[in-house]
């Protein structure tokens, strides 16, 4: 059975979880990072040297970075509605992926640290410019879903999945959010769907 260390809680972990959900995959859930600790450990320092989660084994074949794993196990299953194989759909799938880590997560990391992580609460400044950026983010993702139904086209794909991860995460922060509804009509489609019951804050 494939071995995934990490937490439900940490946002690039359920994106894995939510990629074995859509694949149903099953797995065993060894609790690191967070308030389980455990990144510095050497032994787990041996499987992923970055010291972060998600890490996972797959019968002796350990994988590190979460879109890595995604792109892994949606190639592993040939699930080409997931992870298109024509160059490209696949570009799109990435392109958003990339997006995603680059540019979506840090809007919202920026935003978790000015709140629920913050030891002192934030310059009203500060955060109201933090808010502004994630409304500049997720207006993107809206403007593309008033065109299209899904993040990569006409279907669900692993696109869908990080940035259902991180609405997840910003409509759970005490901040101020844009209106977005085609983004919210799409997130109320997509949490409905095998994997996302693993979203955890
Ligand atoms: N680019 C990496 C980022 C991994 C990462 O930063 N993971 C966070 C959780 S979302 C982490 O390890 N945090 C430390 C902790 O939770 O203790 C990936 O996508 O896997």
């Amino acid at each position: 059975m494939l071995k995934i260390w990490g937490h439900p809680a940490a946002p690039n972990v359920a994106k894995v979880l939510w990629t074995c959900g859509e694949l149903g995959l099953e797995f065993e859930l060894i609790p690191t990072g967070g308030p389980h600790g455990g990144l510095d450990n050497p032994e787990y320092r041996r499987l992923n040297p970055n010291g972060r989660i998600p890490t996972l084994d797959d019968n002796g074949f350990v994988l590190w970075e979460s879109h890595a794993i995604m792109r892994y196990l949606a190639r592993r299953e040939r699930a080409e509605e997931l992870y298109p194989v024509e160059a490209r759909s696949v570009a799109r799938v990435d392109q958003w992926l990339d997006w995603q880590g680059s540019h979506l997560a840090q809007a919202v990391r920026d935003l978790v640290r000015m709140t629920i992580k913050a030891t002192t609460p934030p310059a009203k400044d500060a955060l109201a410019r933090a808010e502004a950026e994630a409304d500049t983010h997720f207006g993107m993702v809206d403007a593309l879903l008033q065109e299209q139904p899904h993040i990569a086209g006409d279907a669900f794909t692993l696109a869908d999945i990080p940035i259902g991860v991180a609405v997840y995460r910003w409509t759970t922060l005490p901040v101020a959010r844009a209106k977005l509804p085609a983004l919210m009509d799409w997130y109320e489609q997509v949490v409905s769907r095998p994997g996302a019951e693993f979203l955890s804050a």
